[in-house]
C-alpha cells in the first residue's frame, strides 16, 4: 500500500524526466489528428546509397545537400540531368505494415528501406501545434519532412514524434523516411531473439493537432488508501502553462473539479467521488475522463483498480486473483505485424475463448490498440521491454536504449487498468553487470509509476545438486513482486513424464507466475504422445506441467508459451516448421490444436 502514497512523489521526477526528449503526444487517438497511413512509395537500400555519398559521408550532414540524397525526393529540372531514384516510379508499401509480408524479395530482409509519402494539410485546430507522430518504426528511423531533417528514432516498439508547426504546408508536404532494421550486437533487443525481425514503419503514422499549450501529459489512479480517492496529475506544455487553470469532469462519478498548474505547468489531483465499480476482469468498467485546460479538451476512458501482493498471494482490488494467462506476440494469422485494432482484437478473442482473464504480451511492447482493448475486454496484461537473452550489459548505450523503451512504455500506458505488471527482461543470464542494469530499469520503473507490480521471466536452476529438485536461484528475485520463470521441463528438458519426478523448492515469499512452459506441434499431425511435433505429444505435455506447476504453494498464475504459431527465422525444420514456432495453441491459420482445450479446461475448471 505504502506505494500509492509515492505516486505524487514520483510525479515530478516522471514529468520532467519527459521532457528531456521530445515527449511522445498520449492518447492520440482522442486527439484531432490526420491519418497518413495507406500506400508509401519506397526504394529497397541495402548499401544505403541514398543516404551516404561515394566517401561514405552522410548526405544529410554536408552543407550543400546533394539531389542524389534520396530525403530531397529530388526530380530531373531537365533531360540530361541525372538522378538514380524516383520514389514516384517506384512500388508502394502498405502503412502500417512490415515490409517483409508486403514483398516477397523482402522476406528475409534486414537493411534500409526509404519511405516516401506527399500529403496536403488542412488543420482542425485554430493557431495550434502539429506533431508528426509514429506508433513505431522498426527499428532505426531517420525522419525528413520538407527536405529537412526532424530527426531519428531508436527502438522498434514505442511511438515518438515530432513537432512540425513550423515546416507543414497546407500542400505538397513530402515525408521521406529512412528505415533500418539491421540487428546490432548493442541493440534492444540485440542479435539474437526468436522472433522475426520485422522491418517497416509498423504502426501508424499520425499528423496530430493540438492547441497551443496542451495537456502533454496525466496519470489518473485510485488510491486505496484513502475510501473513494482519485489521485494523480495532469502536466501542461506551452507558453500559457503557468498557473492555468485545469477543469476534470467524470460526468458518471458527479465529479467536477479544477485544479491549477504551477509554474511549470503541473497540477496534482486529489478528488474524493462517490462510490465506484473497480475495475476487473469480470467487469472492466471504465469511466470517461474529461481535462480541459484552456483550448484544450481531452477524452479518455479510465479503469480504476488496485493490484497488490500479500505473501505469496496477488490481490486486484484487495482480493486474491489467479492469472489464467497465455503469451501472445504482436503477430497476425499468417504472419505479419499487428496493423489494426480488428486484427489486435482477433487475438484477445482467442484468448478469451480459452478462459485467459490475462495475457502476457511477449517481448516488446504492444500497439496501443491491444492494451486499449484489454481494457475494455478485461483482460490483464503484462506488458514487457525487449531486454531478451544476451543484451550488451556493460554498454551505457544499450542501458539508454532499454531505459528509453521503457520509459515509453510505461508513458503511453500507465492510464490502462488491464496493465499490471511491468516486466524487465526475458530469460537473461545472471551475472553482476545484468543485476545492475535490471535493478537500475526496475528502480526507474517504479519511480515513473509505483502503483504496478515488476517482474521479469527468469529461469529455474537446479538446488542442492538435486536434478529433480527446482529452485529460483537468482538475485533479480529480490527486487521483483512477483517471481515468474520460463521452463521447459518435457519440452528442451527430458520428455513429458519428467514433470513427474520434479519437486519445487521456491523459498522466496512472493507470488510465483510461469511466464512460459510448451511444447511445439505442427497443427494436424497426430502419432502416439512421445511423437515430437505431434498435436499428441504437446497435449500430454501441457497436461504433465498442469499437474506439475500446481505442486508450486505459491503458484498464482500462469501464461504458457504460446498463444498462436509465429514467425521465426530459428526454426527451419521442413515440413513442420518451414520457420514457424510451432509451439502455438492455435496455428498460424486459427486452427485449435488438441492442447488448447487441456489448457481451456484447467482454466475453466480453476
Ligand atoms: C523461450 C523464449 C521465447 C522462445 C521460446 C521457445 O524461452 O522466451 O521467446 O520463443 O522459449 O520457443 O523456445
Amino acid at each position: 500500500m505504502k506505494k500509492y502514497l509515492q505516486l505524487i512523489t514520483c510525479i515530478f521526477f516522471f514529468v520532467n524526466l519527459s521532457f528531456g526528449q521530445t515527449p511522445s503526444i498520449l492518447n492520440v487517438l482522442n486527439r484531432a489528428s490526420q491519418s497518413l497511413n495507406g500506400p508509401w512509395h519506397y526504394i529497397v537500400d541495402p548499401y544505403e546509397n541514398g543516404y551516404y555519398n561515394y566517401r561514405y559521408e552522410p548526405f544529410d550532414q554536408q552543407k550543400n545537400t546533394s539531389k542524389a540524397a534520396y530525403f530531397m525526393n529530388a526530380k530531373p529540372e531537365n533531360k540530361s540531368e541525372l538522378l538514380e531514384y524516383d520514389f514516384d516510379k517506384s512500388d508502394v508499401l502498405e502503412v502500417p505494415g512490415d515490409w517483409n509480408t508486403q514483398d516477397e524479395k523482402l522476406f528475409f530482409y534486414e537493411g534500409t528501406v526509404w519511405y516516401k509519402r506527399s500529403f496536403d494539410f488542412d488543420p482542425k485546430v485554430r493557431d495550434g501545434r502539429v506533431f508528426l507522430y509514429f506508433g513505431a518504426v522498426n527499428y532505426h528511423a531517420d525522419i525528413y519532412l520538407n527536405g529537412k531533417k526532424l530527426g531519428t528514432h531508436t527502438g522498434g516498439f514505442t511511438p515518438f514524434n515530432f513537432e512540425i508547426t513550423d515546416i507543414v504546408k497546407s500542400q505538397d508536404n513530402f515525408l521521406v523516411v529512412k528505415v533500418d532494421n539491421k540487428r546490432e550486437k548493442e541493440g534492444v533487443p540485440t542479435l539474437n531473439t526468436d522472433w522475426w525481425n520485422y522491418g517497416g514503419i509498423t504502426r501508424d503514422v499520425l499528423l496530430v493537432e493540438t492547441p497551443a499549450t496542451f495537456i502533454s501529459d496525466y496519470m489518473v489512479q485510485y488510491d486505496p488508501e484513502k475510501k473513494n480517492v482519485l489521485s494523480g496529475y495532469v502536466q501542461l506544455e506551452g507558453d500559457n502553462k503557468t498557473n492555468a487553470g485545469i477543469k476534470i469532469n467524470m460526468p458518471e462519478l458527479d465529479l467536477s473539479g479544477s485544479i491549477t498548474a504551477n509554474r511549470d505547468g503541473l497540477a496534482k489531483m486529489d478528488f474524493k467521488v462517490k462510490d465506484f465499480i473497480p475495475w476487473s476482469p469480470g467487469q472492466p468498467k471504465l469511466y470517461d475522463v474529461i481535462l480541459i485546460a484552456g483550448q484544450d479538451t481531452l477524452k479518455d476512458r479510465i479503469g480504476f483498480r488496485s493490484i497488490d501482493t500479500d505473501g505469496s498471494k496477488i490481490l486486484l482490488n484487495g482480493n486474491p486473483i489467479f492469472l489464467k494467462g497465455i503469451c501472445i506476440h504482436e503477430e497476425r494469422p499468417g504472419g505479419g505485424r499487428i496493423r489494426t485494432k480488428a486484427e489486435a482484437r482477433e487475438l484477445l478473442q482467442l484468448a478469451e475463448e480459452l478462459g485467459c482473464n490475462y495475457v502476457r504480451l511477449a517481448h516488446y511492447p504492444h500497439n496501443e490498440h491491444m492494451i486499449r482493448l484489454a481494457d475494455e475486454m478485461g483482460i490483464m496484461v503484462w506488458a514487457e521491454i525487449p531486454v531478451y537473452w544476451t543484451i550488451d550489459w556493460e554498454n551505457p548505450n544499450t542501458y539508454q536504449n532499454a531505459e528509453g523503451q521503457l520509459t515509453a512504455m510505461i508513458r503511453r500506458d500507465k492510464n490502462r487498468a488491464s496493465v499490471i505488471i511491468w516486466s524487465m527482461a526475458n530469460e537473461t543470464p545472471v551475472s553482476p553487470a545484468r543485476q545492475s542494469f535490471l535493478t537500475r530499469l526496475a528502480a526507474k520503473a517504479r519511480q515513473m509509476d509505483p502503483t504496478r507490480l515488476i517482474s521479469a521471466a527468469l529461469e529455474q536452476s537446479i538446488d542442492e545438486g538435486d536434478p529433480n529438485t527446482k529452485t529460483i536461484d537468482d538475485p533479480f528475485a529480490e527486487v521483483v513482486d512477483v517471481i515468474s520463470f520460463n521452463q521447459y521441463i518435457g519440452w528442451y528438458d527430458g520428455l513429458p513424464q519428467k514433470c513427474r519426478n520434479i519437486k519445487w523448492n521456491i523459498t522466496q515469499d512472493k507470488p510465483v507466475v510461469i511466464s512460459e512452459y510448451g511444447a511445439g506441434a505442427k497443427y494436424g499431425f497426430h502419432a502416439d504422445s512421445l511423437t515430437r511435433w505431434s498435436e499428441e505429444y504437446q497435449a500430454y505435455l501441457y497436461q504433465e506441467s498442469l499437474e506439475m506447476l500446481d505442486k508450486i504453494p505459491q503458484l498464482s498464475g500462469m501464461s504458457p508459451w504460446i498463444l498462436m504459431d509465429f514467425r521465426s527465422p530459428r526454426r527451419p525444420l521442413p515440413g513442420i516448421q518451414d520457420y514457424w514456432n510451432r509451439k502455438g495453441l492455435v496455428s498460424e491459420k486459427g486452427q485449435k490444436k488438441m492442447a488448447f482445450y487441456i489448457l481451456q479446461d484447467y482454466y475453466q475448471n480453476h
